[in-house]
């Protein structure tokens, strides 16, 4: 079913992707309800509703669900609800967002994903496209519901993909799939690791042998999907000079296709650290495979300087560099936000747990980080996973965690906010949190 006009369509949770679901199957003449789980009062953006759409708030109606011909629902919305759990049974169809939004694209689409780095990448090829004169929707997990593409006149979608949104597709099927890292992250939301990356192999189900798989060639978890994959695949290395695929060796980044050859000055990047590196390597395979002149893409690269609370300098105060880097959120990031950074280091970090173990990245925060202050759920876990590194400190606001780094940071030295965690327990969002970070530090008085 990809025509949905005339169908009962119940979209399950009223937040951005429900949203946008909601104007787009009402404009193609569906019979929408949109279901949260929240009070009608809770949600912000109902006002802007079409009127046509009926409403089921304060929970989930089991009869309206009973009576839907197609359910779709947000990546927030887990399978294991039991409304879904029942539908599923039944047979109605449970979409998520990203499969309804990719029954009604055209255009070619370039999917992302991995533990970290999708939202730089994801960016990055959407910059890189247009750097060549392509006209481009960017979109998916960076922020933008994928639905909006729909209707649009351009020559590629970029989309940013979460393991939420690829556990519910049935027949996406992107021209090239990227898949940058795997690490341990969402253990809340999994029972294990092998099913988070089950849902990230999902990217490269649909794929034949006229797609392209873009693969981390030093990540043995992705390459040990590399034999289940149909499509062409393509590596990045940024350990070692590669014959074939793209990497990164003495400065350059060399891409070697059959006989074609590109070589491209690292130094000439406005981002920095190796992670960075491999996301630029990551994002060049779809733009040059395409036919992107490759100057032009690379200029496009090097003008790019990052994404907003990614380790961003917010200020030099009295020799301390105060870092926001909220979108920090598991402890592969943490591990790269830390460790591009020399002692002495005061570390913020804590937010609401999503399961893993903190003792991993131990040999990464150990002769770097001299001062930790902690905050929120993850506090007391932190604690005993780290907590004889250095002297640790506990804060129950954000500015009571930047008060204390202040105080107990060396000069010279360094203040970062690398939370490890989601934002949920005490903010709406990693932005509002990396916000309130650099509010604080902006107000405190000292010599620049
Ligand atoms: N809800 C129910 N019933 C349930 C569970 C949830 O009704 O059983 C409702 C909630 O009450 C709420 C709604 O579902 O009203 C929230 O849905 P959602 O969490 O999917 O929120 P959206 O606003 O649609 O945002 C989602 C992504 N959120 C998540 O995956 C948690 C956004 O990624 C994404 O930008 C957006 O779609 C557009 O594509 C955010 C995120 O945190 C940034 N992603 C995770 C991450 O990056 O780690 C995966
Ligand atoms: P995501 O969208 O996957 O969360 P982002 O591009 O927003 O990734 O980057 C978030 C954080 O992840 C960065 O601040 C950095 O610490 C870390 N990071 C970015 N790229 C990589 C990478 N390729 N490998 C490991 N960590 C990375």
């Amino acid at each position: 079913m990809t025509n949905v006009a005339g169908k009962k369509i119940v979209v399950m949770g009223a937040g951005l992707s429900g949203l946008a679901v909601c104007r787009h199957a009402i404009s193609v003449g569906a019979c929408v309800t949109l279901s949260d789980r929240r009070n009608a009062e809770q949600i912000p953006g109902l006002d802007a509703l079409d009127d046509r759409v009926q409403r089921d708030f304060g929970g989930h109606d089991d009869a309206l669900f009973r009576r839907a011909d197609l359910i779709v629902i947000s990546p927030g919305v887990p399978l294991t609800v039991p409304v879904l759990a029942e539908a599923l049974e039944r047979g109605t169809p449970v979409w998520g967002e990203v499969e309804y939004a990719s029954r009604h694209l055209t255009a070619p689409i370039i999917a992302i994903t991995g533990t970290n780095g999708k939202s730089t990448t994801t960016e990055l090829v959407g910059q890189m496209l247009r750097g060549c004169g392509k006209r481009v929707f960017v979109g998916g997990n960076i922020g933008v519901p994928l639905i909006e593409a729909a209707g649009q006149d351009v020559d590629y979608v970029v989309a940013e993909l979460s393991s939420f949104q690829l556990e519910t597709i049935d027949r996406f099927h992107p021209r090239y799939a990227l898949l940058l890292n795997v690490s341990v992250d969402h253990l809340d939301r999994y029972p294990d690791m092998a099913a988070y990356v089950a849902a990230k192999q999902a990217i490269f189900c649909n794929q034949t042998a006229d797609d392209v798989a873009v693969l981390n060639g030093e990540d043995e978890q992705v390459l040990a999907m590399a034999s289940h994959i149909a499509s062409r695949t393509v590596t990045f290395s940024s350990q070692r000079l590669l014959d074939q695929g793209i990497s990164f060796d003495q400065g350059m980044i060399h891409w070697r296709n059959g006989d074609e050859q590109h070589c491209f000055k690292v130094g000439d990047l406005a981002l920095s650290g190796l992670h960075n590196i491999e996301n630029v390597m990551a994002a060049l395979v779809p733009v040059l495979l395409e036919g992107c002149h490759p100057q032009q893409a690379w200029q496009a690269a090097c003008q790019f300087s990052g994404l907003p609370h990614r380790m961003v300098l917010v200020r030099t105060l009295d020799g301390v560099r105060w870092y926001n880097d909220s979108k920090g959120t598991n402890l592969g990031s943490v591990e790269k936000s830390v460790g591009g950074l020399s002692a002495p280091v005061t570390l913020i970090a804590g937010g609401k747990d999503k399961g893993g173990d903190y003792r991993e990245i131990r040999s990464a925060l150990q002769d770097r980080i001299t001062a930790l202050v902690l905050i929120g759920q993850a506090a007391d876990l932190m604690q005993q996973a780290w907590g004889d590194l250095c002297p640790v400190y506990r804060a129950e606001s954000m500015e009571q965690a930047v008060d204390v780094a202040h105080k107990v940071t060396p000069s010279p030295g360094q203040v970062v906010l690398s939370p490890g965690c989601s934002s949920f327990d005490m903010f709406k969002s990693f932005e509002e949190r990396g916000e309130r970070f650099s509010e604080a530090v902006l107000a405190l008085h000292g010599k620049e």
